[in-house]
């Protein structure tokens, strides 16, 4: 269950049509033509789960971005970051056939054959933010670099808890390329530090209510818990209600990834102390830059990593901090 408090709302899937073009009245299926001679590209951009500050600020940077280009966006996502709801929304928007799509799979291995339809149908497809099994489907898969984000979160867990002590992940769900590594990238860095004890992760289903109960259950079983990473933004906001609720704030040092309105309070809040903000905006902005060039039939960049920033109360009102943060709507 995700918070459904953003601009993307709906019933069964979010809708969201933007015509960011100025054109000349083209239509809205096809690629129409400007006055300039020059193709208005229709994209479609298909998000992880709707309601998602981290999709909402990449969804930002890609109407901007389509603005300057000219191109019209449709946004649809699911509710649930759920193959079994992304897959129809896909197939109905392969059927309206817009020149590119660009999605953030919910699964490495399920969404590998709807995906190739859109290929199939002669649309180009472009990977934001996760990935597939074998991305070689898309024009370009852009990313941040997870697996080494979920160090970082285990360097900041250390300087936190410099004497060490025992560790645990809270994770989303198998199959999802980000949060799959970044859980990894911290778990392979506590595994190999002696002072640590990696006691793996769980999977919240994105659903914070489970993440809180999941780290109210751990700190029963271990109440000797120093750090707890947790792999998305709805992980850390029920990591951070589980530790709060077990009174265990000044105990537990909680990173978390992500950087959503709500992350940026339970920072200021001191139940989490910091928090890898990515670069959802930026995301989206190459995902554009890399449809338009593969239908312009110029050359694409396989494999984009983007950045991440980490946000702690020390640099929570800096430029940088304030840069970072995600932002509920445009
Ligand atoms: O962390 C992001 C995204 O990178 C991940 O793939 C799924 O969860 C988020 O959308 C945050 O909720």
């Amino acid at each position: 269950m995700n918070r459904r408090t953003a601009l993307v709302v709906g019933t069964a899937v979010a809708v969201l049509a933007t015509t960011a073009a100025c054109s000349s009245g083209s239509s809205s299926s096809g690629s129409g033509s400007s006055g300039g001679g020059s193709k208005t590209y229709n994209l479609a951009f298909i998000p992880g789960v709707a309601g998602d500050a981290f999709y909402i600020t990449m969804q930002c940077g890609i109407q901007a971005e389509a603005q300057k280009e000219g191109a019209t966006v449709k946004v649809q996502a699911p509710q649930k970051f759920d193959p079994t709801l992304q897959t129809p929304i896909l197939q109905s928007v392969i059927s309206s056939k817009p020149d590119a799509i660009l999605i953030a799979p919910t699964d490495v291995s399920a969404m590998q054959a709807p995906i190739a339809q859109a290929k199939q149908q002669g649309i180009k497809v472009v990977l934001v933010d996760t990935t597939l099994s074998d991305p070689s489907v898309a024009e370009s898969a852009i990313a941040s670099d997870n697996s080494g984000g979920g160090k970082a979160a285990f360097d900041a867990i250390k300087q936190l808890a410099p004497n060490g002590g025992k560790v645990l992940g809270i994770g989303v769900q198998p199959g999802i390329s980000t949060t799959d590594a970044r859980d990894k990238g911290f778990g392979d860095a506590a595994k190999a530090d002696s002072k640590f004890q990696y006691l793996g992760v769980q999977y919240s289903q994105n659903d914070p209510a489970k993440a809180a109960q999941q780290v109210s259950a751990a700190l029963q079983k271990d109440p000797d818990i120093v750090g707890v990473f947790a792999s998305n933004l709805f992980s850390a906001e029920g990591a951070a209600t589980g530790i709060r609720q077990a009174g265990k704030q000044n105990q537990v040092k909680v990173v978390g990834f992500d950087a959503g309105p709500d992350q940026i309070k339970a920072l200021q809040d001191g139940t989490v102390q910091a928090l890898i903000a990515q670069q959802p905006a930026t995301i989206g902005t190459d995902g554009v830059q890399q449809a338009i060039k593969a239908l312009k039939g110029q050359p694409t960049t396989k494999s984009i990593k983007t950045g991440f920033t980490i946000i702690t109360k020390d640099n929570l009102t800096s430029s940088e901090g304030q840069a970072a943060a995600y932002k509920a709507s445009c």
